[in-house]
């Protein structure tokens, strides 16, 4: 690229800098740290587009103790002939002409960066002072200063000292460095943020192989510290930074091992491509686009894809990110059906199969690019998106065809795979769950005997254990806000059953039905109709049982709902005791000889075995009534050790259950539940 000899009369010029300073935010977004930033890439841009033509290789950024910055590219070093009509040097129109540069030539930079085109001069107009030196047999140097006349009332900005000196020191070396003062006066802060220069540059020498980039930070640091009585705090100095240098010889293919870093590959080396086709943009003469990517995929199921254009970040995406999904998708389509991982009765895949667990970097470089989105880092221009989908075709078919590289694309292939079958289960699972909800007409005839008031905030669904129980329950609740669900036998433990084996049963396609939030992923809790759902059973082994496998049922499947604090457990009382009028409940067996000495002399004791023994007034009064009933809130740890419990209790390792019971003493927080547990199972022998 860039064969052809260029010179300052190839340079065009356009208008003065008195325009920057009247409005940076046009030029460089805003004069915040994000405008600040923007006058450094500038000139480092213009470093990186000498490296990208393969005229440099080694840029070094310094931030200097004053706070100005500089750049250095051991390049051609900027023209320093005189442009022959304005009779200036090269030099002196790069940095005092707005939009000054054969980079807006295509012939001349068809690939080249440059932030929205503006460049160096935006810089020389908001800085201090700028100060130049061109190395090219001998050393060359310029400086620009930018004051306010008082009395013209303007800015003079980017004003030349005297013309470009050649100070006639002979050198070898070869280059350009520019050296500037960012303004106090533009800028609401002149700090240069070393996290984000670091991060840019690191990105800068991944998108730009071989190309050596150092970053020295020469600026104080300060510690703070606490002083000896803690009387306030002390600026302490300490060490500046230590230089740091990137540089990549994989590029892109190390850039994606860098991203991904962190998650367990699928496969050990990245996928990369490279090719320049041609573009034809609306209002432009044909040109050439250079398309680059690399991808690899990791176990994870998240999809991350880096995107440039001209070494931009696009962040918002754009039609290049179009183009690079569905070539993928029709690539990755293709395969899985001539390799046999899609059957002939198999649906092709869909976007988000082949997104899952993608690792990817994408750049593209053209000229006159349209930004766009809110940030302006939207690639705008459409027809990029085919020669992108082409790009990634063919590359990647080429790699196919490669027999070192087909275990790579078969094992692509099996995870594309793997995404549909579960995307097509959870449709399945989602669609019967809708069902469910749905037909609650259906559904719940004859089961739940629904409330009258359609507030969910006030309403609340009692599960009771046995239709016998259920009927007393009907009876006794208040039917405005009080729904009840009898259960029939134990309901499905659900711990080892896959979702859609879950709903096949009929005790829980009722139980989403009544709740009619959903199911599993389709679960939302906004929907939900009941702000508290009580599971109320039996204080026995089996009232155990049934309340461990609900709770299963919840963690699973409706967490939100134990997140949001709705799942309750009632707690029936397991003694009454009495003397004429006077009636005590007793709800565990300490609580027992208290209300015995409380009625006192010649009480009468009734002992409760399940729920169906109640009246439905002393359930009530007792279990159902909000003024006087115990609820035990369920926790994400109680919903999740009830699962354990019902591992422990349907296992037959007795050893087991036992320690279970040991090690949950410890559950004792809300914890009547446990407590409760341990308190009816006799058979674990201890008692508190
Ligand atoms: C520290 C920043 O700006 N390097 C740089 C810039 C240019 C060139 C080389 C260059 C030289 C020549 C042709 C040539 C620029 N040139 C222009 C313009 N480093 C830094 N290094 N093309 C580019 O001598 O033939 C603008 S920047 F306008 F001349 F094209």
């Amino acid at each position: 690229m860039a064969e052809k000899s260029y010179n300052a009369d190839d340079l065009k010029i356009l208008e003065g800098l008195e325009a920057v300073r009247i409005r940076p935010g046009m030029y460089i977004g805003s004069t915040g740290t994000r405008g600040l930033h923007h006058i450094l890439w500038e000139i480092v841009d213009n470093a990186i587009d000498e490296a990208a033509n393969d005229y440099a290789d080694e840029i070094t950024v310094k931030l200097w103790k004053d706070g100005s910055a500089s750049v250095r590219d051991n390049g051609r070093g900027m023209p320093t002939d005189v442009n022959t009509k304005v009779k200036m040097s090269g030099v002196e129109i790069i940095f005092t002409k707005l939009h000054a540069g054969g980079k807006f030539d295509n012939e001349n930079y068809a690939f080249s960066g440059g932030l929205h085109g503006v460049g160096a001069s935006v810089t020389n107009a908001l800085s201090e002072w700028l100060e130049v030196e061109v190395y090219r047999g001998s050393v060359y140097k310029m400086r620009f200063t930018s004051t306010y006349d008082k009395v013209k009332k303007k800015w003079q900005c980017g004003i030349p000292a005297a013309p470009l000196n050649n100070t006639g020191v002979k050198t070898k070396e070869k280059g350009t460095f520019v050296r500037f003062m960012p303004d106090k006066a533009v800028f609401d802060t002149v700090e240069w943020n070393y996290d984000v220069v670091s991060k840019r540059l690191k990105e800068l020498a991944f998108l730009n192989k071989g190309v050596k980039i150092n970053l020295i930070d020469e600026r104080d640091l300060y510690e703070y510290v606490e002083n000896e009585y803690g009387e306030g705090q002390t600026r302490v100095k300490i060490p500046p930074r230590e230089p740091v240098s990137y540089k990549y010889d994989g590029g892109l293919v190390d850039f994606v091992k860098y991203l991904s870093a962190d998650d367990t590959p699928l496969y050990s080396d990245p996928l990369y491509y490279s090719v320049i086709k041609d573009i034809q943009l609306k209002g432009f003469p044909p040109a050439k686009i250079k398309i680059e990517y690399a991808l690899a995929h990791t176990k994870n199921d998240t999809e991350s894809l880096y995107s440039f254009v001209n070494n931009i970040s696009t962040i918002e995406g754009g039609y290049h990110e179009t183009g690079f999904h569905s070539g993928l998708l029709k690539t990755v389509n293709d395969y899985a059906r001539t390799s046999g991982v899609l059957k002939a009765k198999d649906a092709p895949f869909i976007a988000d199969d082949i997104k899952e667990g993608l690792s990817a970097v994408l750049t593209v470089k053209m000229a006159n690019v349209q930004f766009e989105g809110q940030t302006k880092t939207k690639l705008g221009n459409p027809e990029v998106r085919l020669p992108v989908e082409q790009a990634v075709i063919e590359g990647l078919s080429k790699l196919a065809g490669d027999r070192k590289l087909k275990p790579i694309f078969d094992k692509i292939a099996q995870k594309a795979k793997f995404a549909a079958d579960d995307r097509i289960k959870h449709r399945a699972e989602r669609d019967v769950a809708k069902a469910a909800s749905e037909n609650d007409g259906l559904n719940l005839v004859g089961k739940l005997a629904a409330c009258s008031g359609r507030n969910p905030e006030q309403n609340e669904l009692f599960i009771v254990e046995g239709d016998s129980a259920g009927g007393t329950a009907k009876q006794a609740r208040v039917r405005q806000f009080q729904s009840i669900l009898p259960l029939r036998g134990k309901p499905l433990n659900v711990q080892k059953k896959t979702a859609l084996q879950a709903l096949q049963n009929e005790e829980i396609k009722t139980l989403i039905s009544a709740i009619g939030a959903g199911f599993n992923r389709s679960f939302d809790i906004e929907k939900s109709k009941y702000k508290k759902v009580i599971i109320l059973s039996d204080a026995d082994q089996d009232g155990m049982h049934i309340r461990c496998i609900l709770l299963t049922f919840f963690f699973k499947y409706m967490r939100d709902l134990v997140n949001a604090g709705c799942v309750y457990i009632g707690m029936p009382p397991l003694y009454k005791v009495y003397k004429k009028d006077v009636v005590e409940y007793a709800y565990d067996d300490a609580e027992l000889d208290e209300k015995i000495k409380l009625v006192g002399r010649g009480y009468q004791l009734q002992r409760y075995k399940g729920l169906g023994e109640m009246s439905a007034d002393q359930l009530w009064e007792t279990t159902m009534d909000p003024h006087t009933r115990n609820l035990i809130q369920v926790t994400v740890d109680d919903a999740a050790a009830a699962s354990q419990v019902i591992e422990m209790l349907m296992g037959d390792k007795v050893e087991g259950r036992k320690e279970f019971l040991a090690q949950n003493a410890n559950f004792n927080k809300v914890d009547g539940f446990i407590e409760r547990v341990k308190f009816k199972n006799d058979s674990t022998g201890d008692s508190d």
